[in-house]
Parts: structure tokens; C-alpha cells; sequence
């Protein structure tokens, strides 16, 4: 039997439509494979703007900027880049992240073991900052210690002790410590191996020379501090993670300009103050803020001498900001 002229026609191009249909899927599938094959998981190291440099599995590091739907991603990220050639790549995704160290809706990194709030004897630990600082720790719901630096400037170390008590008894770790002498630095190498910290404080406390210690020719900047009003420079701009050989991350990070007035809701104050957190349920009334209220278990413990004054103090002033 044979096909009409017309039949024909028909049947070819049912059958080049195929082809087309087979062609193209095939190219498709390849392109997924070929972005598949460039496509790899990688960490932030830092980001600047709107770039952001990300370290490969295998330790190289790429200058990336980010899909625009995906958010920013900040120090400690793990994400998903494809190289563009070169040293340049476009993060496509952000890994679900562990924790998150944020101030105000800011992110400052992500996916830490350990926080280290550092303060100095120059420029002098201020109560009120510390306690600022804890908050911002404490929402993130990491560990979080307390490291003193520059002690050799004190002749003697008794009032410095007796300060810190205030938050060793709150089981806040304190380790005291001089950079330029060198002194009490093991037993604080000892607890960074093989965990991935960040040094948040003030500027000028030494955080960047910290690093610089733990890292040998590293080279991070540091500036000293202004001689007439004992501050910092601001001299580290960006948060960054650094490797120490033996194992381990550190993530330096710029001293928080100013605190803003409302940084905080009440909600996030409260959780700041780790000592009042246990209280909180056995006060008479529910939604107690812990001012005026009768039958506050926050003002009996204030009253005992179970929660400083100082403390509590400073928790008045930052919820009536
Ligand atoms: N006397 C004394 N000075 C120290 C010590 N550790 C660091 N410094 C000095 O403190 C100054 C500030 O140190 P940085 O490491 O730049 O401080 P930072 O915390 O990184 O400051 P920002 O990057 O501005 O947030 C530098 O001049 C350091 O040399 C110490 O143990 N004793
Ligand atoms: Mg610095
Ligand atoms: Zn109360």
C-alpha cells in the first residue's frame, strides 16, 4: 500500500517533532549534568557588600557574588556555588544554617560552636556593655564565655577579680589574660581546637591581635588605641574566619560601632540575663517585667543578693530605653 504525498508529510514531521523533542531534552539533561559538575558546596569565609568569598571543599577560594532570591549569606555559611571560571562563582543556595549571631535584624555570622565576648583593661570594661554584649550572645543560644584581656596593665589583679566575680557567678567562664606577655594563652588554646569560635567585643580589646596569636603568620591589622579617649579604631571592618593549623576556625569580628536604642524588645533583654531566665513563671504574675510588680521572684532574688545589682541595674535601663 502506499502512502499518500500527503500522508507522508504527516509522518515526517511527527517524526522530526520526535527528534526535536529527544534533542532537546538530551541538551537539557546535559546542561544539568555540566551544572551539577561545577557545582559545589562551600563556606564563607566573608562577605564585603555584595560579594562574598567562599572557600571550596578543597580549600580554594572563590570571589562569588549571590543569587538574587537566596538572601545574604554572611561568614559561616555553607552554600551551594558554581565556578564561573577563574577565581569568580555565583552562590545559588544557602544551607539550612545551625545557629545564627545576629544584632538587630543583621546577620554577623552563622553555624558557630563557641562565642568569646572580649573586653580589656584598656579601653576599661564598662558593666553596661558587657551586659549588652551578653544579650546579643545569649539570643543566639550559644556557648558563651568571657575573656580578659590586657591584664598586665593592673598592678594588681584584685579588683579585677573581684568585678569578674559577678559573672563566674553566673557560671560565665572568665579567663584572664595578656596578649603582650603572653600570659594564660594555653588553656584558652586548649578550649578553641577542633570548634569554630567568634570574638565579638569592643574595638581596641584586642581581637584581632588574639587571632594573630593563635595563628602564626597570619598578620591580621591592629591598631592601637586612641592615647586620649582609650578607644578602639574600628581598625577590623569585616567579619572573617581563619583556620588554625591544628584544627579549629576563629572568626574575627569588628567592635559594634553603637549600641541603637532599640536593639532589643523586652522579650530579648529577659533571655539576655541568664540568672533571671530561672526565675521567670514563679513570679505572681504572668507577664511580670520584674519593676513594680508584687510577688516578683526577680526582686526577691535581687534582695537575697542572688542576682546583682548591677545586673539588675542594667536590665532596668536597657528595657526603659
Ligand atoms: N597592653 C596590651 N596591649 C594589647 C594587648 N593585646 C592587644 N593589645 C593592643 O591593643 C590594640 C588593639 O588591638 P586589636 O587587636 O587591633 O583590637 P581589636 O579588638 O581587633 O579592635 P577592632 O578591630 O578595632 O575591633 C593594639 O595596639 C594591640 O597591640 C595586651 O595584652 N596588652
Ligand atoms: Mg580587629
Ligand atoms: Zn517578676
Amino acid at each position: 500500500m502506499s502512502l499518500t504525498r500527503r500522508q507522508k508529510w504527516r509522518i515526517e514531521k511527527v517524526q522530526s517533532e520526535r527528534i526535536a523533542r529527544a534533542n532537546k531534552a538530551a541538551i537539557e539533561t546535559e546542561k544539568n549534568f555540566r551544572n551539577k559538575e561545577v557545582s559545589q558546596k562551600g563556606r564563607v569565609i566573608t562577605r564585603y557588600g555584595q560579594r562574598q568569598l567562599v572557600e571550596s571543599s578543597t580549600g580554594k577560594l572563590f570571589q562569588c557574588t549571590g543569587r538574587q532570591n537566596i538572601g545574604l549569606s554572611v561568614a559561616g555559611d555553607e552554600v551551594i556555588f558554581q565556578s564561573a571560571g577563574g577565581i569568580e562563582g555565583i552562590v545559588t543556595a544557602i544551607l539550612p544554617r545551625e545557629n545564627e549571631l545576629s544584632q538587630k535584624n543583621k546577620l554577623i555570622a552563622t553555624n558557630i560552636d563557641q562565642l568569646w565576648l572580649v573586653v580589656a583593661t584598656e579601653p576599661h570594661y564598662q558593666f553596661e556593655l558587657i551586659d549588652r554584649y551578653l544579650i546579643l550572645a545569649e539570643n543566639s543560644n550559644l556557648p558563651i564565655n568571657i575573656i580578659v584581656n590586657k591584664i598586665e596593665l593592673l598592678n594588681e589583679l584584685d579588683q579585677l577579680s573581684q568585678d569578674f566575680s559577678l559573672y563566674q557567678n553566673i557560671n560565665y567562664q572568665v579567663h584572664f589574660i595578656s596578649i603582650k606577655k603572653r600570659l594564660n594563652l594555653d588553656s584558652l588554646k586548649n578550649q578553641l581546637t577542633d570548634k569554630t569560635n567568634i570574638f565579638l567585643g569592643q574595638s581596641g580589646v584586642g581581637k584581632s591581635s588574639l587571632i594573630n596569636t593563635l595563628i602564626p603568620d597570619l598578620g591580621l591589622r591592629v591598631n592601637e588605641i586612641s592615647a586620649k579617649s582609650k578607644r578602639g579604631k574600628h581598625t577590623t571592618t569585616n567579619t572573617s574566619i581563619y583556620h588554625i593549623p591544628s584544627g579549629g576556625d576563629l572568626i574575627d569580628s569588628p567592635g559594634i560601632r553603637e549600641f541603637q536604642l532599640d536593639d532589643f524588645d523586652a522579650k530579648q533583654i529577659l533571655n539576655g540575663f541568664r540568672e533571671f531566665k530561672e526565675l521567670i513563671g514563679k513570679c505572681r504574675f504572668r507577664n511580670c517585667q520584674h519593676i513594680n510588680e508584687p510577688d516578683c521572684e526577680v526582686k526577691v532574688a535581687l534582695d537575697s543578693g542572688d542576682i546583682h545589682p548591677s545586673r539588675y541595674k542594667n536590665y532596668l535601663n536597657l528595657l526603659s530605653e
